[in-house]
C-alpha cells in the first residue's frame, strides 16, 4: 500500500527515520496490535501509557457509536449534557477522599495548564493574590503548553522555545542511582530530598509561592520511583507554608501503580490533581482536573449570575469523550482492573529484575505495573542504545518504549503472565543482541 508519508508532521518523532521505515499500526484488540504486514504486536506500553484496559474494548466502542448517533456534540460553557455530570461523579467516587470536584479538558497538557490556572485563582480569591510563583522538580513532564514545559524539568523539551512562565523554579529530582540502583519498588533512601522545597521557601519566601507540581511517579523522564516518604514530606512542607499540592497523574492514575490513583498508592492526598491518558482508556482524547472541595468552595462566591472560573475549552466534556469514559471505567470496575496491577507487582517486578546482569543494564526500576530499564549510553551518542533495543523489539513483535537511555513498560493492566515473560524475553534478547 504506497502511501506518500511527507505532509503529516509526526509528533515527537525522528521524521526522516521514521519516513525511510515506516511502522504502520493498523489493528487492535486486547494486547495487541498488527501492523500494515499482518504482524501480531504485543502493546508493552498499553499505547503510549493509556490503554489500561487493553484495546478496542466492545462496552467502549459501542459506548461510542451509541453517543456519536444519539447527539455528536454539546456546548459546554452555560449548557449541560447529563453524561457529563455522570462522569465527574463517578471519577469524585474514585478519588481520594474530598477530592469530590471535576474540571474536564482534552489531554494531560490541558490538565496541567487547568490545575496551574486553579492554583493562582484559588489564592487570589482569597486574597492572597501575591502568591504567583509555581514550583516544578528536575526532569518533570507535564505536557508540551507553555505553563507545563516551564514547570517542567526536561531539558529539550525547555531549550527551544525561549523563556516560558515567568516566576517558575524547579525543586531537585530524586534520582540516585548511587544509592538506589536496581531498588525493587519505592528506594529506600531520599526522603530528605523533598526538603529542597524548603530551600526554594527560603530563596522565594512562603507567601509568593501558589502550588508545586510533581509527578508521584516521574513516567516520561525514565520510571523514577518517589523514595519511601518522600511525598509525605512534600505534602508536610506544603502544608506548613501554604502552598498547595498538584499531583500530576496523567500516568499514575486509573490503575497504573495498584489503586485509582497514586495518591491512594502512596497515602499522599494532594490539593488538585491531574488526569488524562486512561480516563477513556486512550479511546477519545479528554483530560481532567480534580480538586479538593474546599479549593472549589473558594471559588463559589461574588453574584451568582457571574462566571466563577474564567477558563474552558470548545471540548471540555465532549460528550463522545464522556460516554468513553462512563464505559471505561464501567470496564475498570467489572474487571478489578484499578487494583490488578496490585496483584501482579510482585511476578513483574520479579521478572524485570532478572534482567539485572544482562549487558549494559545499569538498574532496573518498578512500580505497580510500570517498568523502567536503564542502559549505559553508548559513549557520545545517547539514546542510540535504548532505540536500537526499541527497533530490535519491534522486530520481534513487541512494543516498548524509550526515553533517554531507559527502556519504560506500562502494559495494559490485563496483561497475562505469559505475555510478562514474552515481554521481558524479548527485551532480555535484544539486550544480548545490541551487546
Ligand atoms: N503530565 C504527565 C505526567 C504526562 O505523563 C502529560 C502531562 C501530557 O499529556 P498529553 O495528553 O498532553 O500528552 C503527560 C503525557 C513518554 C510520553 O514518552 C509520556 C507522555 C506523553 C507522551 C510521551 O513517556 N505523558
Ligand atoms: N483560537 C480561536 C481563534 C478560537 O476561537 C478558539 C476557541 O473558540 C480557540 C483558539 C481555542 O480552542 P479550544 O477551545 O478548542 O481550545
Amino acid at each position: 500500500m504506497a502511501r506518500n508519508l511527507d505532509a503529516f508532521w509526526m509528533p515527537f518523532t525522528a521524521n526522516r527515520q521514521f519516513k525511510k521505515a515506516p511502522r504502520m499500526l493498523v489493528r487492535a484488540s486486547g494486547m495487541h496490535y498488527w501492523d500494515a504486514d499482518g504482524r501480531q504486536i504485543l502493546d508493552g506500553v498499553a499505547g503510549l501509557w493509556c490503554v489500561n484496559a487493553g484495546h478496542n474494548r466492545p462496552q467502549i466502542v459501542q459506548a461510542i457509536q451509541a453517543q456519536a448517533a444519539e447527539m455528536d456534540y454539546a456546548p459546554p460553557f452555560q449548557m449541560g449534557h447529563p453524561k457529563a455530570f455522570e462522569l465527574a461523579e463517578r471519577l469524585a467516587a474514585i478519588a481520594p477522599a474530598g477530592m469530590g470536584k471535576v474540571f474536564f479538558t482534552n489531554s494531560g497538557s490541558e490538565s496541567v495548564e487547568t490545575a496551574l490556572k486553579i492554583a493562582l485563582a484559588y489564592h487570589r480569591a482569597r486574597g492572597e493574590g501575591q502568591r504567583t510563583r509555581l514550583i516544578g522538580r528536575e526532569r518533570g513532564y507535564h505536557g508540551v503548553n507553555f505553563g507545563g514545559i516551564s514547570v517542567g524539568g526536561m531539558v529539550a523539551n525547555r531549550k527551544h522555545f525561549g523563556t516560558l512562565l515567568a516566576g517558575v523554579d524547579h525543586i531537585r529530582h530524586t534520582h540516585d542511582p548511587a544509592r538506589n540502583a536496581f531498588s525493587v519498588g519505592q528506594p529506600a533512601q531520599g526522603a530528605e530530598l523533598a526538603d529542597d522545597l524548603e530551600r526554594l521557601v527560603a530563596l522565594h519566601d512562603a507567601s509568593t509561592i501558589a502550588a508545586v507540581i510533581v509527578e508521584p511517579v516521574a513516567g516520561s523522564t525514565g520510571v523514577l520511583v518517589p523514595p519511601h516518604g518522600y511525598l509525605q514530606r512534600l505534602r508536610e512542607i506544603c502544608d506548613r507554608h501554604g502552598i498547595l499540592l498538584i499531583f500530576d497523574e496523567v500516568i499514575t492514575g486509573f490503575g497504573r501503580t495498584g489503586s485509582p490513583f497514586g495518591a491512594q498508592t502512596f497515602g499522599v492526598t494532594p490539593d488538585i490533581m491531574t488526569a488524562a491518558k486512561g480516563l477513556t482508556n486512550g479511546s477519545v482524547p479528554m483530560g481532567a482536573v480534580l480538586v479538593r472541595d474546599t479549593i472549589h468552595e473558594a471559588f463559589m462566591t461574588g453574584p451568582e449570575n457571574m462566571i466563577e472560573f474564567f477558563h474552558g475549552y470548545t471540548y471540555s466534556a465532549h460528550p463522545l469523550a464522556c460516554a468513553a469514559g462512563l464505559a471505561t471505567l464501567q470496564t475498570y470496575a467489572d474487571e478489578g482492573l484499578l487494583t490488578r496491577a496490585r496483584a501482579l507487582e510482585p511476578y513483574f517486578a520479579e521478572q524485570l529484575h532478572a534482567l539485572r546482569g544482562e549487558p549494559n543494564v545499569i538498574d532496573v526500576r518498578n512500580i505497580g505495573l510500570v517498568g523502567g530499564v536503564e542502559l549505559a549510553p553508548i559513549a557520545g551518542e545517547p539514546t542510540r542504545r535504548a532505540f536500537g533495543v526499541f527497533l530490535d523489539c519491534w522486530e520481534q513483535g513487541v512494543l516498548v518504549r524509550t526515553t533517554g537511555d531507559t527502556v519504560a513498560l506500562s502494559p495494559p493492566l490485563i496483561i497475562e503472565r505469559a505475555q510478562i515473560d514474552q515481554l521481558v524475553d524479548t527485551l532480555r534478547q535484544a539486550l544480548r543482541r545490541a551487546a
